[in-house]
């Protein structure tokens, strides 16, 4: 069993290193940080530590930790919620002693000496949760309480199709733990004044077509108007989501910094990371993202997914998770 393999090659590891993936969700960064205090309860000796940057939606979550290079020569990495090298936040993993992934999108080709991939899982939290609970880990409620934001974002609060009655148990198995629910919710969901007035902005001006397909275009004169980045913006996508006329949906937000345009693809039928592969991305089957170099790009994805709705190909519809 592959849990198995993955607790017994930990146990050889004095130093641990746990890397997330670049521009962190609540569940990546909740796998990470859930995963490290579980690690660090469950056996006090060894130095467990979680790499990478927050950015401002994360930070609540907890501290993230500063590693010497040096550390990594007898360290076991182990990189949570990303299936692919390049998309690593901070690219030292890969001079540890050995490499376990734990991920639940769709596999992609890496070399790790374990890798435990299974997109039957809604959140990597889930598939942590369950490493815990069939190993007789220790939870703790500062465990607890991370794993808990990354159930319920990647499930977008038990609402995606991901949802496993396993999702249940394993949200009530930490919802037990002793931590500030209602701050958590509040860090999670309250928005800004400005944060609403931009979501105001997109439903009065987001574009449709017969063929359901929803899409956004947004300026970087935008961005700056409404006083807000692209990340968020892109964290935005699902403002399309449950409309009735929409199948997908697809947000275009203009990237300055590196001189790009951010795709992101959503969906509640047709598959689309075989539509963000074809742009140079990749992800989900019903949650993809790309970056793309021009807006003459981005008028050939609305053509070509346009198309793809209007030929209801029902071959191409998935009810894998998000
Ligand atoms: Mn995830």
């Amino acid at each position: 069993m592959i849990q198995k393999a993955i607790i017994e090659l930990i146990e050889k590891y004095q130093t641990i290193i746990i890397h997330h993936h670049q521009n962190p969700d609540c569940d990546c960064i909740g796998s990470q940080l859930g995963l490290k205090y579980l690690l660090e309860a469950t056996y006090p000796k060894k130095v467990v530590y979680a790499v990478g940057s927050h950015n401002e939606k994360t930070a609540f979550l907890g501290n993230l930790d500063k590693v010497d290079d040096s550390k990594y020569n007898n360290a076991l990495g182990i990189i949570v919620d990303v299936g692919d090298y390049e998309r690593v936040d901070d690219k030292r993993f890969v001079n540890s002693k050995a490499l376990i992934k734990i991920d639940h999108h769709p596999h992609t080709v890496t070399n790790c000496d374990i890798e435990w991939v299974d997109t039957a899982y809604s959140s990597c939290c889930e598939m942590i949760i369950d490493l815990a609970i069939n190993n007789n880990l220790t939870m703790t409620n500062k465990a607890a309480r991370v794993l808990y934001s990354g159930i319920l974002t990647d499930t977008g609060r038990y609402y995606y199709s991901a949802v496993l009655p396993r999702t249940f148990n394993y949200g009530a198995e930490v919802y037990k733990y002793d931590f500030d629910k209602q701050a958590l919710y509040e860090n999670i969901y309250f928005k800004s004044i400005k944060e609403l007035k931009f979501k105001g902005f997109i439903l009065d001006e987001f574009s449709s077509t017969p063929n359901g397909l929803g899409y956004m275009k947004i300026s970087n004169d935008m961005l700056e108007k409404y006083e807000v980045s692209t990340e968020y913006a892109a964290s935005e996508v699902n403002t399309l989501s449950d409309i009735k006329e929409i199948v997908m949906w697809i947000f275009f937000i203009e990237y300055n910094t590196l001189g790009k345009i951010r795709v992101e693809f959503r969906s509640r039928g047709p598959i689309v990371n075989t539509l963000a592969k074809q742009f140079g991305g990749g992800g989900h089957s019903l949650a993809s993202g790309a970056l793309v170099d021009s807006w003459e790009v981005v008028d050939n994805i609305i053509k070509v997914a346009d198309e793809l709705l209007g030929g209801k190909d029902e071959t191409k519809r998935d009810t894998e998770n998000r």
